[in-house]
């Protein structure tokens, strides 16, 4: 490690100590404020970095610096903002709270926010995110025709990694189809699917692999979220494993970590689920390098035993623990935050709202099997969890606004969430397949209409490819 890099590392943890310099939140938080919010931080290093993050890398069960050594934390925003208003929340509405008018046109839920043509949008955003504390921005939508070299290099210059989606809703989906359909199915109006699909996941490789801050790779995200049938559909997520770990391979291309991103199911079948997809079946090639997943579920700010008492057994991570504890590969709340029961807010100025305590609970019980949390999400759309309201959200508010949640998430990212940088990952047993019958027993408590063998992958699409449709 040169001397330069010493000393941006010691300014780095000193502005991550920084923890009582946080604004108050809602009274600093008024429209108009993402300037002086800007000046108010003192987050500087990651400004002096400019351009020179060290690709994470894994080691082990954890996350590394690949340069210091240094273990990694993800600390993550989520970030695909649609430029809504409040007449598109979800449910009532309140008659005090009057949609205003966005200030960007809006955006539908598969636009690519991060394309050079948003830097008018995303300019001003990324700052936001960087003086949360913030070390990675997660990404929905990626049009892999399009440049993203503006947005990976003013994240850099913030000391963002960014963590890139492989497959999104429109082209280049993973169908909730059961496999091997998912990867070969000829669909009207657009073709074939895995053809499809690797193509662009192939682009996208191709464009970020060569930035230093191209954290991960997000293979699949929820995939039976909106279809039962995508529980059905799980070897086609290992089949594109291991086509993009081979295209890495091939290309001499850097190994940015494949992740599956999985809502949380609960249950053991988060848990088969995460297994299913880290472990070695045909070859190593279709393990996905780290599994996340997508929790909601600590809606209170503690939770006590009988006695009263605070005690983290109680509390619904004990059983993320006990299932993942022990899990042979890197783990991460790929989202997290849940906005209700205590943590419920509302317009107008959304005030109170999430504490993000589970940052603190990660660092202090789960920190030996935890290497990241994504905090869900950067702007405020119909379903209520943005950290800021986008310019015109609200009438008469023309200007970005920080809601409470904002500041209160700032005053968690401002701690060292992993106390000892040079931990070493605790040896693992590779993660075992889970069987044919337990996969079938998977798909039929969650009632697939047809269930998939999930010891069979599908094959390689076979080229030449198809081209991108206009
Ligand atoms: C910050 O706001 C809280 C109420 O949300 C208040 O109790 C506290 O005194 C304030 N702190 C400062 C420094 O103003
Ligand atoms: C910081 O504040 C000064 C004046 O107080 C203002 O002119 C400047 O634009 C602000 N800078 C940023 C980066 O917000
Ligand atoms: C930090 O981790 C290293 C490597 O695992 C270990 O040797 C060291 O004792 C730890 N330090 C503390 C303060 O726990
Ligand atoms: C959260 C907070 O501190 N809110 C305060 C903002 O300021 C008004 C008056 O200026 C107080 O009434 C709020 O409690």
């Amino acid at each position: 490690m040169g001397a330069l890099e010493t000393a941006v590392l010691a300014l780095v943890v000193a502005a991550a100590a920084q923890q009582t310099t946080a604004p108050n939140s809602s009274n600093h938080s008024s429209a108009g404020s993402p300037a002086s919010a800007q000046n108010d931080t003192t987050t500087t290093a990651a400004d002096q970095m400019t351009s020179s993050l060290h690709p994470v890398v894994i080691r082990g069960n954890l996350l590394y610096d690949s340069v210091t050594g240094h273990r990694f934390f993800a600390k993550g925003v989520a970030y695909n903002p649609r430029n809504g208003n409040y007449g598109q929340v979800l449910g009532t509405h309140k008659a005090e709270c009057i949609p205003g008018q966005p200030k960007f046109p809006p955006l539908p839920y598969f636009a690519d926010p991060a394309a050079d043509d948003m830097e008018e949008q995303f300019k001003d955003y990324l700052p936001l995110i960087a003086n949360l504390g913030a070390n990675v921005v997660r990404l929905y939508n990626i049009d892999p025709e399009k440049s993203h070299r503006k947005f990976m290099e003013q994240a850099a210059s913030l000391g963002l990694y960014v963590m890139v989606p492989l497959t999104r809703g429109d082209w280049g989906f993973l169908p909730a189809l059961p496999s091997p359909q998912c990867y070969f199915e000829d669909l009207p109006d657009y073709g074939h699917v895995g053809l499809n699909l690797l193509t662009s996941a192939k682009l996208i490789v191709d464009q970020f692999s060569q930035y230093e801050n191209t954290f991960m790779f997000v293979v699949g995200n929820e995939i039976d979220h909106l279809d039962r049938q995508g529980f059905a559909a799980y070897p086609c997520v290992k089949a594109l494993t291991r086509d993009i770990h081979r295209y890495q391979k091939a290309e001499g291309y850097r190994r940015v970590p494949l992740i599956y991103s999985n809502k949380d199911q609960g249950g053991q079948d988060r848990l088969e689920i995460g297994e299913y997809l880290a472990c070695e079946l045909e070859s190593p090639d279709d393990a996905v390098d780290a599994f996340g997943l997508n929790v909601y579920s600590w809606c209170d700010p503690e939770y006590h035993d009988e006695t009263g008492a605070v005690n983290f057994r109680w509390s619904p991570y004990q059983e993320i623990v006990r299932q993942f504890g022990s899990f042979s590969k890197p783990f991460l709340f790929t989202e997290f935050g849940c906005n209700i029961g205590s943590f419920k807010w509302e317009c107008p100025d959304y005030q109170g709202g999430r504490t993000w305590i589970q940052l603190s609970v990660m660092a202090d019980r789960m920190i030996d099997f935890v290497s990241g949390a994504v905090a869900f999400e950067f702007s405020m759309e119909n379903n209520e969890f943005g950290l800021v309201m986008t310019p015109g959200f609200l009438k008469g508010q023309n200007d970005i606004k920080l809601t409470d949640s904002y500041f209160a998430l700032q005053r968690q990212f401002r701690q060292d969430i992993v106390k000892n940088m040079s931990q070493q990952p605790t040896p693992r047993e590779k993660t075992k397949c889970i069987s044919r019958e337990t996969a079938f027993q998977l798909q039929y408590r969650q009632h697939v209409g047809q269930a998939s063998d999930w010891t069979v992958l599908p094959e390689t699409p076979l080229f030449p490819e198809t081209t991108l449709l206009p």
